[in-house]
């Protein structure tokens, strides 16, 4: 149901979903949805920068693709390559651009909707997690106004609210805790193995109400903004800093194409404030440390600034493009990489920040 009416699906259409079939998205979205609504689904299994950056949008010539649902990170990885690659592929047979995964900043939406969709296809943001089982916030492609970087809408029946630590509704624009208040078809019945940490986990901390672990704004139109994973807020000097919004201002200057942000412990601050930040190909970090300090700032105060900037090349990644911001704050930390890495995707990314590390901290602090 949530394919039909998120990707508005139908029989004649070529759906194309990016996710690896071994994730949720992957199986839900590549395979139980579009095929039972009589749809094509194309499934691709290599990198989308081989033989180049221009991987995607040939094979959505080639096959006529309709209906594309991606990542933000994919997508900051085309505007860090540019809209070459993209502009010398037939992307007319598009009809509807979705994402997924991560909030998307202002600036990969725009791209996304003007490089790709050529400024005529829906844009749909869709929030879901893995515990849902199905898309639970998107907009419906043609009913819903679509904003930059809000996931906008509650599917039907489905019942978010945002609220403090008591479980009282915070008011219009105030961030708070993301929960869903009325249960739903496809939600998950039990962990495993482990129905007390089921319990603990989701249902102990806001009783009665499934904790989702995000944090989230309602606004004025009752469109919902999701502020990234609640344990990325920091406390700087006692105010509490959204990661993911420093992340996006970083994102929106013109040399950066991707940033993670984590905190370190700092007798003073309580937490300093740790940038990772890759650039657009051929940019060169020079003079940049101070340019993005001030850029945040400008953006969203000078509690906000950065005290620590490190370039690097990549960031360390699951395979559905999730920044493991675990492995940076022990790398920001300088200490020995703790904890499972099985699930980290490019191992050479992280053994190039480890390496990298001492020397690049050292310059920026
Ligand atoms: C489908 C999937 C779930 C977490 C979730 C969020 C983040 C997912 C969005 C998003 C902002 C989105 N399952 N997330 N979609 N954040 N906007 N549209 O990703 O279990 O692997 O991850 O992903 O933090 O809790 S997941």
């Amino acid at each position: 149901m949530t394919s039909k009416y998120v990707f508005d699906l139908k029989e004649d259409d070529v759906y194309w979903c990016t996710a690896d079939i071994g994730w949720i998205t992957g199986h839900s979205y590549c395979i139980y949805g579009p095929l039972s609504l009589g749809a094509s689904t194309l499934m691709y299994e290599g990198a989308p920068s081989t033989p180049d950056w221009g991987r995607f949008w040939q094979l959505i010539e080639k096959y006529k693709v309709s209906k594309f649902y991606t990542a933000p990170t994919a997508i900051r990885s085309f505007i860090k390559y540019g809209p070459e690659y993209p502009k010398n592929y037939d992307l007319t047979s598009l009809k509807l651009l979705g994402t997924v995964g991560e909030p998307i900043n202002p600036e990969a939406w725009v791209w996304y909707r003007e490089v790709i969709g050529s400024g005529r296809c829906p844009v749909v943001d869709s929030w879901w997690q893995t515990e849902t089982g199905s898309i639970m916030i998107a907009g419906l492609p043609g009913a819903t106004t679509a904003k930059p970087g809000s996931a906008t809408k509650p599917f039907f029946g489905i019942v978010p609210q945002v609220v403090d630590e008591g479980g009282k509704e915070v008011g219009i624009n105030k961030g708070g805790y993301l929960v869903i208040s009325k249960p739903w078809p496809s939600m998950m019945r039990t962990i495993y193995g482990n129905h007390e940490r089921f319990k603990a986990q989701y249902w102990e901390k806001i009783p009665g109400k499934y904790f989702t672990g995000d944090g989230a704004r309602i606004d004025e139109d009752g469109d919902i903004w999701i502020l990234g994973r609640i344990d990325d807020v920091l406390n700087v000097s006692g105010h509490r800093l959204s990661t993911m919004e420093i992340e996006s201002s970083l994102v929106s200057h013109e040399s950066v194409t991707e940033a993670a942000v984590v905190g370190k412990p700092d007798d003073l601050k309580g937490e300093a404030i740790c940038c990772f930040v890759t650039l657009k190909n051929g940019v060169k970090p020079d003079g940049l440390v101070g340019a993005l300090k001030q850029h945040v700032c400008e953006h969203i105060g000078a509690l906000a600034r950065p005290d620590q900037i490190t370039f690097t090349d990549a960031l360390p990644k699951t395979r559905s493009g999730k920044i493991m911001r675990r492995l940076l704050r022990d790398i920001a930390m300088g200490k020995e990489i703790s904890g499972d890495t099985s699930t980290l995707e490019n191992l050479a990314a992280l053994a190039h920040l480890t390496e990298g590390a001492e020397k690049s901290m050292s310059e920026n602090v």
